[in-house]
């Protein structure tokens, strides 16, 4: 093993990938991705929280993983896998679940903002949600967890619970910080810019996709809210709309705010919608085609998740067996 720093994160196959997610997560796993060791994972397991479609699930799942491929995760480089294919998930998070408080658990934002949606279906696993993440986590010894800021809440608990289970039985996992991007870690919906978006927004005009055509991209961009002035310039209290579309800019360009400011400045809402749009599809344009191709080699995404699998459980085990023994769970 190198001595590099690991990495855990992943993403729900819950709906198609958002600029949200690529902005808040996935981009800055790429640029990771060279300097650390990586588990990246298709959290299947947490995506039935809330209902679903089994053969949405199904196909949703082995896109991502065409998907994160595309975005530029080398499955050579990178452990990549499915989470119900390592069963060290399901095990240490019932483990961890003896060692997650009611009260924190209620206190978390997800928790409180789904079950709001969902009021026909608050179910147990909406609630140990959070438990179920900080497994994945801890069963990799991940030092950074690069996330959008809605997660940090998330990451905050697992560190709790690792601390409050190394605080028995002396260290036994390592403690992971969150890794938020300074600019990119909460986009807005288009249509709504103060809501977070979301892939499983039913409200599609105020997403971006992953996979979308150009043309239904710019429509988006076009049809953004915005306010009843003329000015471009940042102010996410009075001004979200535009500052969205601000953040969005500067986290594909990698200009500052101000750069923006100045280079817009002048200039219309309509010409500012519109460069954001195109710097959104040229930025995703080659990504869309290589996903396309990759999604109907199955039998080379077959190979990726089973590799990665084999990788994963080899990881997991170890620190699941290690747990165990510590508890006093009699050996096999
Ligand atoms: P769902 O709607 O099913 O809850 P989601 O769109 O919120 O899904 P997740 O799968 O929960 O997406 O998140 C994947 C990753 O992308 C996480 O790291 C999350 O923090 C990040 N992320 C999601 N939405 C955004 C956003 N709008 N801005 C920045 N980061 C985001
Ligand atoms: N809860 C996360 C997805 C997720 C995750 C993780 C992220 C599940 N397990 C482990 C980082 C590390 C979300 O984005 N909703």
């Amino acid at each position: 093993m190198n001595n590099k720093k690991t990495i855990f994160s992943g993403i729900q196959p819950s709906g198609a990938l958002t600029l949200g997610s690529y902005l808040g997560a996935i981009k800055n796993w790429v640029e990771m991705s060279k300097n650390y060791n990586c588990y990246y994972c298709i959290v299947d397991m947490h995506a039935i929280t809330v209902r679903h479609t089994p053969a949405e699930l199904r196909r949703r799942t082995l896109e991502q993983l065409a998907q994160y491929i595309a975005c530029g995760l080398d499955p050579e480089k990178n452990t990549i896998f499915i989470q119900s294919h390592v069963s060290a998930h399901a095990e240490l998070c019932w483990v961890l679940s003896c060692y997650a408080m009611f009260g924190e658990l209620s206190r978390m934002t997800q928790f409180k903002d789904k079950s709001a949606k969902n009021v026909d279906n608050i179910n147990a696993g909406l609630f140990t949600y959070p438990v179920l993440m900080a497994a994945d986590i801890l069963l990799y010894n991940a030092d950074l967890v690069p996330v959008g800021s809605d997660q940090k809440q998330h990451v905050e608990l697992a560190r709790d619970i690792a601390n409050r289970f190394n605080g028995v039985y002396g260290d036994v996992f390592t403690m992971p910080e969150p890794y938020i991007p300074k600019v990119g870690a909460r986009i807005m919906s288009l249509s709504n810019p103060e809501k977070k978006m979301s892939k499983s927004d039913e409200d599609t005009g105020g997403c971006v996709y992953l996979m979308q055509s150009p043309e239904e991209i710019m429509r988006n961009f076009k049809r953004a809210v915005t306010d009843s002035e003329t000015s471009i310039r940042y102010d996410a209290e009075n001004k979200p709309g535009i500052s969205n579309l601000i953040q969005i800019y500067s986290a594909v360009s990698g200009k500052t705010f101000k750069e923006i400011e100045e280079e817009f400045a002048g200039r219309g809402y309509g010409d500012f919608k519109a460069a954001v749009g195109e710097a959104v599809v040229e930025m995703w344009c080659p990504i869309r085609e290589e996903a396309q191709r990759i999604m109907k080699d199955k039998a080379y995404l077959e190979a990726v998740y089973r590799q990665g699998a084999q990788r994963a459980e080899y990881v997991a085990g170890k620190t699941l067996r290690k747990v165990y023994k510590k508890l006093g769970f009699v050996a096999r």
